[in-house]
């Protein structure tokens, strides 16, 4: 019993075509007009698969195969279908699709499980609309509430319940659709890993331990927008000269005063007025820090407040340094981690254990279910970029890794 490479495909270039970017990458934002097209298409291959489909209130889709087992908790699967800007094909989707895959064979198999198999698409995964990463899974673990909603904005000043609200959701219900642990046994997340170590070394799986810890801060410098040309260098209250100081000292933080793993990224910033010939008025930018230990997100974290006031005092600007979205370094399942090693060695596929340098949605389940991951190659490590790729025959094999683990999960006699 395998999984079919060609289905795998097929359903993977069906939905990277629905890109906002085209010849570009993926850019597919959640509730935006690509996000729905490739909802339309995942729902029809989930009817078409007779899987019981409720939709929740921040856009999060549950898909269930039921098979005379309802009243047991889920082996649940899944992944995000939403991406960064001019991002890569096989970030999140791929997680998606060989859930869908693994649901088919089962069906074509008969296979009977004592557990129901539960596909889960998360929504706003990236943080792509407002900022801050895994919103859809921090509702489901019920680590966010409703008027979360209206704290977070995008960058038009839409707030997050405004959006969803506008894309058709019940968003008021969203408190009330919290995963319970009764209704989960354990969460399997297949991923493309993001980096280059499983294809530096020509492994073709990595199962992965623990997951990092990530702390988003959005710092907001306010200086005196004046003339380019006709303002001395004396007299300036440059917010962008600012912010020059404060990114590259978070650079030399992360690197020598931090952790091994611990990693710094400034990615998003934002200049007004944003004229070549105008001194800024205000410079606003994220600071994404993240490590499998906290004690290397907070030595950063704490680096970087007390820069932002010694710069903006000596600078003469006003700032403002906000927490916009944080989520824990987990440990994986030890079951769920040797459930997956047990069939990697039954199908004799090389592995390697390690840690996930990237956040998934999995993370903010492990409070309520038992949650493994199992990741494939990204091809040079390349990923939120057009050129991110992975060979389908090692997402084949992902697959049939995940297959043989939801099988071994869903036998009763593996309790877990
Ligand atoms: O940022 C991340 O690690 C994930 O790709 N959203
Ligand atoms: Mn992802
Ligand atoms: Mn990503």
């Amino acid at each position: 019993m395998e999984s079919c490479i060609e289905r795998i495909k097929n359903d993977i270039e069906n939905v990277t075509k629905i890109t906002a970017t085209p010849n570009m990458g993926c850019t597919r934002f959640s509730y935006g007009k690509e996000d729905k097209e490739v909802r339309e298409y995942l729902i029809k291959e989930m009817e078409d698969l007779g899987l019981f489909i409720k939709i929740d209130g921040v856009g999060n889709i549950r898909a269930k195969y039921i098979d005379n087992n309802e009243d047991k908790p889920s082996i649940m699967m899944g992944s995000h279908i939403d991406t960064v800007a001019n991002g890569g094909k096989f970030d999140g989707l791929t997680g998606v699709i060989t859930g869908l895959e693994v649901i088919r064979v089962m069906k074509e198999n008969n296979v009977k499980l004592d557990n129901p198999i539960e596909l889960i698409i998360f929504a706003e995964e990236e943080g792509s609309n407002f900022g801050t990463t895994m919103v859809g899974s921090k509702f489901l673990s019920g680590t966010y509430k409703l008027k979360y909603l209206n704290k977070l904005k995008n960058d038009d000043g839409v707030t997050a319940y405004q959006v969803m609200k506008d894309f058709g959701l019940d968003v008021d219900n969203v408190e009330n659709e919290v995963l319970k642990k009764e209704e989960s046994k354990a969460m399997v997340e297949l991923h493309i890993e993001q980096g280059g170590i499983l294809h530096s070394e020509n492994l073709p799986i990595g199962i992965v331990k623990a997951i990092v810890g990530m702390k988003t801060y959005k710092v907001s410098l306010e200086g005196v927008s004046n003339h380019a040309g006709s303002t001395p260098m004396y007299l300036r209250k440059d917010p962008m000269v600012g912010a020059a100081e404060i990114i590259t000292y978070m650079e030399k933080v992360a690197k020598e005063n931090a952790l091994k793993d611990t990693v710094a990224t400034v990615g998003k910033i934002h200049c007004q007025p944003n004229g070549s010939n105008v001194i800024p008025g205000q410079v606003e930018f994220n600071v994404d820090i993240r490590d499998v230990e906290i004690e290397g997100i907070e030595i950063v974290a704490k680096e970087l407040i007390d820069k932002t006031k010694e710069v903006a005092e000596k600078r003469g600007l006003k700032y403002s340094i906000d927490l916009v979205g944080e989520s824990d370094c987990v440990k994986l399942s030890p079951k769920v981690i040797s459930a997956i090693e047990e069939v990697a060695i039954e199908k004799k596929y090389a592995y390697k254990k390690m840690n996930s340098g990237a956040v998934h949605d999995s993370a903010m389940l492990t409070e309520i279910t038992d949650v493994g991951m199992i990741f494939v190659p990204s091809i040079d490590g390349l990923s939120h970029s057009p050129q991110e790729d992975t060979k389908f025959e090692d997402i084949k094999l992902g697959c049939d890794l995940l297959l043989g683990t939801v099988i071994k999960l869903g036998k009763s006699n593996l309790m877990i």
